[in-house]
């Protein structure tokens, strides 16, 4: 303990402590910022707007960042003023008016103008639509999506498909979500906020996509076992090949074609999957899981976690519970690998 006198000078401060941290704090920020600028892109980046709803939330995001940094460098000028200035002048910035402005007036202020912008990128959620706008029932289920395009004139051309939303570019498109059992969230960040899917409940979300792609949605609230593999994509496309894409959607399942195929439709209507599945056209009525009318068209199986490939498929019937832990879909063991191929191959070839 060093024993300071009335008469002493006062020492000079050594390179306190208080330096040394904010030294390697600030080294160790501009590495995190540099590391997790890598991570700002991708299908599934909220910093990477594709949608207007999106782009508020960024808008928000980044403003809460620079304001955020903004007053951490207010803080760390503060701190190297206390730490540094000759003794006489650190009492510039006494407690009182420090707690008064920083702690009082400051967060008054930075709060209502985080509520201005927050209020502001809410109202973008359900925004009015015109009379023709696609309407899409989106419902979820433990851990999938069941998804249905309505035509509110003509209910004849309503049809379903699951775990993968196709959207014309340019276009809003209202999500009408419900679920059929716990609480699940719909988060696509690149095209907006995310809301929840509640029982007995329909939520409304306005989606926007402003240019073609493919972007990954997740659920964002945790709905039990297989959560983390409850994804899908949105594939956003031209008008023309949206329209092309629904009509195929909404016709029945193309008949086998090859002796192969036969083969595997056979074994699929043999094997009990048309309890569960619906194969419109395919004499396959099952609601308990996602409709695979058009199975070969998609991007993935089991919502968004594999890619829909032959094998894929063939090793799903057998073993999904190692693929997917939890998913509701009983496993076929003890269908051999040549039958479980063929009845992919049919999946397959259901365009
Ligand atoms: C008891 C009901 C049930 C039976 C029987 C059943 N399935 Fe499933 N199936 C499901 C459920 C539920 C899912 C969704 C699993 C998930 O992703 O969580 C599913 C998913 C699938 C998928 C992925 C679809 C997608 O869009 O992601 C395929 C392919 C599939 N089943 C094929 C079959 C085949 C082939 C059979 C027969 C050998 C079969 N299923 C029998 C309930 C069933
Ligand atoms: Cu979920």
């Amino acid at each position: 303990m060093i024993d300071l006198r009335e008469d002493d000078e006062v020492p000079a401060p050594m390179i306190s402590p208080a330096l040394g941290f904010a030294a390697r704090y600030f080294a160790g920020l501009v590495a995190a910022a540099v590391f997790l600028s890598t991570g700002c892109a991708g299908p599934q980046s909220a910093l990477q707007p594709s949608g207007a709803a999106a782009r508020e939330v960024a808008y928000l995001w980044w403003a809460m960042f620079w304001a955020g940094t903004a007053i951490f460098l207010l803080v760390l000028g503060l701190l190297l003023y206390a730490s540094f200035q000759a003794p006489e002048r650190r009492w510039r910035i006494a407690p009182v008016k420090m707690i008064v402005a920083g702690g009082v007036v400051l967060p008054i202020v930075a709060l209502s103008i985080l509520l201005v912008f927050g209020l502001r990128a809410g109202s973008g959620v359900s925004a009015d639509l015109p009379e023709n706008a696609i309407s899409i029932r989106v419902t979820a289920h433990q851990w999938w999506w069941d998804i249905e395009y309505v035509d509110h004139r003509d209910p004849s051309r309503n049809f379903t498909t699951a775990n993968e939303l196709y959207l014309p570019v340019n276009q809003p498109v209202e999500l009408l979500m419900t679920s059929s059992d716990v609480i699940h969230s719909l988060w696509l960040p690149r095209l907006a906020g995310k809301l929840d899917l509640i029982p007995s409940q329909t939520n409304r979300l306005v989606i926007e996509a402003e240019e073609p792609g493919v972007f990954r949605g997740q659920c964002a609230e945790f709905c039990g076992l297989a959560h983390a593999q409850m994804a899908f994509y949105a594939v956003a496309v031209p008008q023309e090949k949206f329209e092309a894409w629904a009509e195929r959607q909404r016709s029945p399942a193309t008949p086998p074609e090859t002796r192969a195929v036969h083969a595997g439709k056979d074994a699929f209507d043999a094997s009990g999957c048309v309890v569960c599945h619906t194969v419109r056209g395919g004499g396959a009525w099952g609601t308990e899981g996602p409709d695979l009318t058009h199975l070969g068209s998609r991007l993935t199986i089991a919502a968004g976690t594999f890619d829909n490939t032959r094998e894929n498929v063939a090793a799903w019937i057998a073993r999904n519970d190692d693929m997917k832990p939890g998913n509701k879909m009983p496993e076929f063991p003890h269908l051999d690998r040549e039958t479980r191929l063929s009845i992919a191959a049919y999946l397959e070839s259901l365009q």
